[in-house]
């Protein structure tokens, strides 16, 4: 079809419409003409627009439609728009599973897109889809822009939550959360998918039924909810290729509750079918403990469900046979939230599909893999049985069985050693007797991922060393990266452009392991200079952005010293604080000529704590109440500045990582599973100033030791000086400090008090103390470096030139290779 032409009565009505192929001739048995003429009708009505050009189609491909001029002049926002519909596009054309239905539900989709109006949304500035806690969400999507960029066939699947993470502002120093209902004004880049939509039900019984003279057991479910897609589509850097990110959406259900209805109750049906939206409705924030919530449970299984569903359902319209499964689809299980998909294929294999249990769990046990992303066992997530037999009644008996299958199995293994027995149980007995989800995940699992190799390592001598010993062969590690389209190509377009000169090209962007190149031109003075050139003016938009965030003027010549990251005591931002206390104490002390030495410092320190989270909320108060003493002595005047960013987030953090000399990782040693900020920062020519935890021991492997500042006990060095307890060496500079906080030197000292216990010798559990001698080295170190410029800016340099491992171009390929055994599968066109 070349064109679609429309005439119009008045500004609203289509009066007639007919496609034309390229010799003008009406095509008049147009397949579901009727879908598209509709579409059409709502899409245009509205604005009156009367041109409608492109129609384009291939015999079965899907057929993308666009309202002429549409992406013509929208100042700034020009280019996205392009983007978008080009990659519209793509997405229709890449469709690995061939959903010839989906396709035409695409094209009013595409349709509907074009009624909005982009100059409206250059008026406000759209915020972040905070669909995530930390790093572990931030981490996935850097995964799916590779995963695209890889052309490899890959859909992400998540919730689409109406309030993100909450928006943190601060009121005298305190943080306060805030709702964040980032869909208020709409959000042009997804497509709302009301055909593509599943039942998810909950509650219920299980009955006995005769099936063929067998007892089966089969879910009467209670209550029904409906799940809507969301997509949103991914599109490959360099590539026609684009995946999706199919978020769902909790609607009520359809089927109504007749017998309420019948019974008169009709308000209080309607109230409870309302209710049911609620499970997609709001993100919860703590980023670590969340156990034994019901509604956190819903929404896994929520999640599961539909997205299992979606998966089946695309199978079966290609295949008949489940044999192939595992030949057709992997499954990752990206830490354990969506585990409980393991127990719903069981569920839908034999009481839907009527497989024999033995078979079933054959074909599951090749396609489920799983990363964990945390360190500590207790961190680890478990459901209370109660809380999950009453919700999920059936997955609870498919849960129980699964276990005492692996139980009998493991006897036959390991003996009656009845401690490791329970240590590997999926059931844990106890107080509250629960279900835990990392164990039902290795043992469904073909791969058990770490995040970087020192994460490994503990995985397999302690967290789970009982299952490495059982099955060496499951553990392997993928170290985290992060993808340099956003943290290069978008976030810092200053060194983009740099980058490609010197390297003469622009396939960096797409192969980060070129950025190795940089190393040939580390001793080009003109190189350096234009280096240097970049990062003033990144810092020059730093600066801005501080001043009219904090009101805190900042100079352009001293140090940016930056620590943003979700506030926790194990990543120690306490640590930074009492570092921040001493120096100003020791300017304070110092000789009025000493100070010229001084290297001037911005000290920046940003991030959210979980909102029950009483100590992380502490270290937020403390650091502006170390803030307001510090900026507003005069005497100091630049020599320190200390500046809390508020509402740390991605878009933050695209204008924070590029502005930073110096970036602090300050996690107790086998705490941090990898950190991925350290990898932003690194790839912005930033400096480094990090304990050898999580995959900084990789980041030394590819930089060299000698330009980064490294500090702290070592991982394995840890156990033994937290067992000194009381007789561990403090310095006495840290013991001073904590003096000065504990006696109110910053004020509101009953409040800190609590703070102040947590590091006191003998409860020190991060060791800041042990771990401040050497902490106040790598500082001193790091002001050495600074005042070299020369020095410091080749350190820079060779800080970028060895990011290249860390980019998720890596991590994907990594993956797809060694876990997931895909391909890649390119548009052909
Ligand atoms: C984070 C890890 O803390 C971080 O080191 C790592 O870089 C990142 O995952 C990506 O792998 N982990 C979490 O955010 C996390 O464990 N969240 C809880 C739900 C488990």
């Amino acid at each position: 079809i070349d064109r679609a032409i429309v005439e119009f009565e008045g500004d609203f009505f289509i009066k007639r419409f007919f496609v034309t192929d390229s010799h003008g001739n009406k095509i008049e048995d147009l397949e579901n003409l009727e879908r598209i003429k509709r579409a059409l009708a709502e899409a245009i009505g509205g604005d009156g627009d009367g041109t409608v050009s492109v129609v384009k189609s291939t015999a079965n491909r899907g057929i993308v439609v666009r309202r002429a001029g549409l992406v013509e002049g929208f100042g700034e926002r020009k280019a996205k728009a392009e983007r978008m519909f080009s990659l519209m596009d793509g997405f229709l054309k890449n469709d690995p599973f061939s959903l010839q239905k989906d396709i035409l539900h695409h094209v009013e989709y595409t349709v509907a897109r074009s009624r909005f109006n982009f100059d409206d949304y250059e008026a406000y500035q759209e915020g972040d889809a905070a669909l995530g806690n930390g790093g572990l969400a931030r981490f996935s999507a850097c995964q799916m822009d590779s995963l695209a960029t890889l052309d490899y066939p890959a859909w992400g699947y998540g919730l689409r939550y109406e309030y993100g993470l909450f928006r943190q502002i601060i009121v005298d120093g305190f943080q306060h959360e805030q709702p964040d209902y980032w869909l208020n004004f709409g959000n042009p880049w997804e497509i709302e998918r009301i055909h593509v939509t599943y039942e998810v039900k909950f509650y219920g019984t299980v009955e006995d039924v005769d099936r063929n003279g067998e007892k089966h057991e089969v879910w009467i479910p209670g209550e029904t909810v409906e799940a809507v897609a969301y997509d949103n589509p991914i599109p490959g850097y360099g590539t026609r290729n684009t995946i999706n990110l199919r978020l769902w959406a909790a609607k009520p259900s359809n089927h109504f509750d007749l017998e309420a209805y019948n019974t008169g109750d009709y308000i209080n049906s309607i109230v409870n079918r309302q209710r049911t939206e609620s499970i997609s409705n709001v993100l919860y924030p703590d980023d670590r403990s969340h156990q034994g919530k019901e509604m956190r449970l819903k929404q896994q299984y929520f999640f599961v469900s539909a997205s299992l569903q979606d998966i089946i359902r695309r199978f079966k319209e290609a295949h008949n046979n489940f044999d192939e499964l595992p030949e057709k689809v992997a499954l990752h299980l990206n830490d354990t939230h969506p585990s409980l998909s393991i127990a719903e294929i069981m569920r839908i294999l034999v009481d839907e599909e009527q497989l024999d249990w033995n078979k079933a769990w054959n074909i599951v046990c090749k396609i489920f893999s799983f990363t964990t992303h945390t360190v500590v066992a207790e961190g680890l997530e478990k459901i209370p049985t109660d809380l999950l037999g009453s919700l999920l009644p059936r997955h609870l008996q498919i849960l129980y069985k699964i276990n005492s299958n692996f139980m009998e199995e493991l006897k036959k293994r390991i003996g009656l050693d009845y401690n490791r027995l329970s240590r590997m149980s999926i059931v844990e007995e106890g107080a509250v007797k629960s279900i835990r989800m990392a164990n039902l995940s290795i043992i469904c699992s073909h791969t058990v991922n770490g995040v970087s190799k020192l994460h490994s390592d503990t995985l397999k001598m302690r967290t789970f060393k009982d299952f490495y010993e059982l099955w060496p062969e499951k553990f392997q590690y993928t170290t985290n990266g992060v993808t340099q389209r956003r943290w290069i190509v978008v976030s810092n377009p200053s060194l983009c452009a740099l980058l490609s000169k010197w390297l003469g090209t622009e396939a960096w962007i797409r192969n980060a392991d070129l950025l190795t190149g940089l190393r040939d031109h580390v001793d080009n003075t003109g190189f350096r200079h234009e280096w240097k050139m970049v990062k003033r003016l990144n810092k020059m938009r730093l600066a801005e952005y501080i001043e009219t965030m904090s009101g805190v003027k900042v100079s352009l010549d001293a140090m940016f010293d930056v620590q943003v990251k979700r506030i926790h005591e194990y990543k120690r931002q306490l640590l930074n604080i009492f570092g921040i206390i001493h120096r100003y104490d020791c300017l304070k002390n110092m000789d009025k000529n000493d100070r010229t030495k001084v290297v001037p410092r911005v000290c920046i320190i940003g991030g959210k704590a979980a909102p029950g989270y009483e100590i992380a909320k502490k270290i937020i108060k403390l650091c502006h109440a170390v803030a307001e003493k510090i900026n507003n002595d005069a005497d100091i005047g630049d020599l320190l500045k200390l500046v809390f960013i508020p509402d740390y987030n991605v878009s933050v953090a695209e204008m924070v990582i590029p502005g930073a000399d110096l970036s602090q990782h300050l996690s107790t040693a086998g705490h941090e599973a990898s950190g991925t900020g350290s990898m932003k920062f690194l790839m912005n020519g930033c400096l480094l100033l990090a304990t050898a935890d999580g995959s900084t021991v990789e980041i030394i492997e590819e930089i060299g030791s000698d330009n980064l500042f490294l500090f702290g006990a070592k991982v394995q060095e840890v156990a033994e000086l937290r067992e000194k307890g009381g007789a561990l060496k403090v310095p006495l500079q840290f013991a001073r400090v904590l003096r000065m906080v504990r006696d109110g030197y910053f004020g509101d000292k009953d409040y800190f008090k609590s703070l102040c216990d947590t590091v006191e010798v003998g409860n020190d559990f991060y060791l800041l103390g042990s771990d401040f001698g050497s902490y106040l080295e790598a500082q001193a170190a790091a002001d050495k470096a600074f005042v070299e410029p020369e020095k410091w800016t080749k350190m820079s340099i060779l800080s970028a030139a060895g990011s290249g491992r860390f980019s998720s171009d890596r991590t994907i390929r990594e993956y797809a290779e060694r876990t997931w055994k895909i391909d890649p599968c390119q548009c052909p066109f």
